[in-house]
């Protein structure tokens, strides 16, 4: 079973271990020649920072020891997700020809509440921040509007913190899944989330603070959206004039992936209106 969340860096990061530990299946069958060309060009790559940079023992010692204490902190999978994927994310979705992905990060946990075209976020009674209605269609790359395609959002709350990965937050706090109707329209009712900090109590935050870099994401909204014959695509979206949107640690920020909301039609809270469009699979 999961470890109770805990805010620390080592409470997060193990729950964060564990469940993409949970989601990874058995070793697919070993390409020799693909492993050794990447692992041979990485390494190099390694050694020559080493020599330009005339890197000392004592600095290779500060190495080992740090690797060491990520994999003590559970904080791999953030450390990955927040200084690598978005290479890994660029290469994967270079061809796509519809709505522009971004990275996954730590944070994801498939099987949220379901919903049909206009739902609610699972969210507290007293929950903070500003309401904020996400609504949109989801279509194939000619225009066609797509029922039932499945549209999964994550986010962080007010203060920063996703559920299951913080303690004293409900299971599925602002984590849904919208199933679109016959005209392809999703709408989901949320808060807006806070920029998320990382944990500065950990490895991480330690190599942040060490290299006097910050710790901060613009705040974001992740989702998943997929349907039968097309491709599923990952990515994020981010509030227009936000802080860190122009500097976020972890690089996955895109021009075409910023929001402009507007005050609400109902009077209360910001709405904002972002179409999906899926490529065939
Ligand atoms: C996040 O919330 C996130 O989205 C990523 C990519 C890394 C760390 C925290
Ligand atoms: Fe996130």
């Amino acid at each position: 079973a999961p470890t109770a969340p805990n805010p620390t860096a080592a409470g997060s990061g193990r729950n964060a271990t564990e469940r993409f530990a949970q989601k990874q299946r058995s070793a697919a069958e070993v390409d020799h020649a693909r492993v050794s060309a990447i692992a041979t060009d990485a390494l190099s790559a390694l050694h020559e920072v080493i020599r330009e940079h005339q890197v000392t023992y004592d600095e290779y010692d500060a190495l080992k020891a740090w690797l060491i204490r990520v994999g003590e902190d559970g904080e791999w999978p953030l450390f990955l997700d927040v200084w690598i994927e978005h290479v890994v994310e660029e290469v994967a979705n270079a061809s796509r020809e519809g709505t522009t992905g971004s990275i996954e990060g730590p944070y994801y946990i498939p099987g949220s509440p379901e919903f049909r075209s206009e739902a609610t976020l699972p969210m507290r009674e007293d929950e903070k921040g500003t309401p904020f209605l996400f609504q949109g269609t989801v279509t194939d790359l000619e225009g066609e509007p797509i029922e039932d395609a499945r549209v999964e959002l994550w986010h962080a709350d007010a203060d920063g913190y996703y559920s299951q990965f913080a303690p004293g937050i409900p299971e599925w706090n602002l984590r849904g899944t919208i199933r679109t109707g016959p005209d392809g329209r999703f709408a989901f009712h949320t808060v807006r989330p806070a920029p998320y900090q990382i944990p500065t109590d950990g490895s991480c935050g330690a190599l942040i603070a060490a290299a006097g870099w910050h710790p901060w994401r613009p705040a974001h909204l992740h989702l998943k959206v997929s349907a039968p014959g097309k491709q599923l695509i990952t990515t994020q979206l981010y509030f227009e004039g936000g802080s860190h949107v122009e500097d976020d640690v972890a690089q996955a920020v895109k021009p075409e992936l910023i929001l402009r909301p507007t005050p609400a039609a109902s009077g209360t809270g910001e709405e904002v209106t972002y179409d999906f469009a899926l490529d065939p699979a």
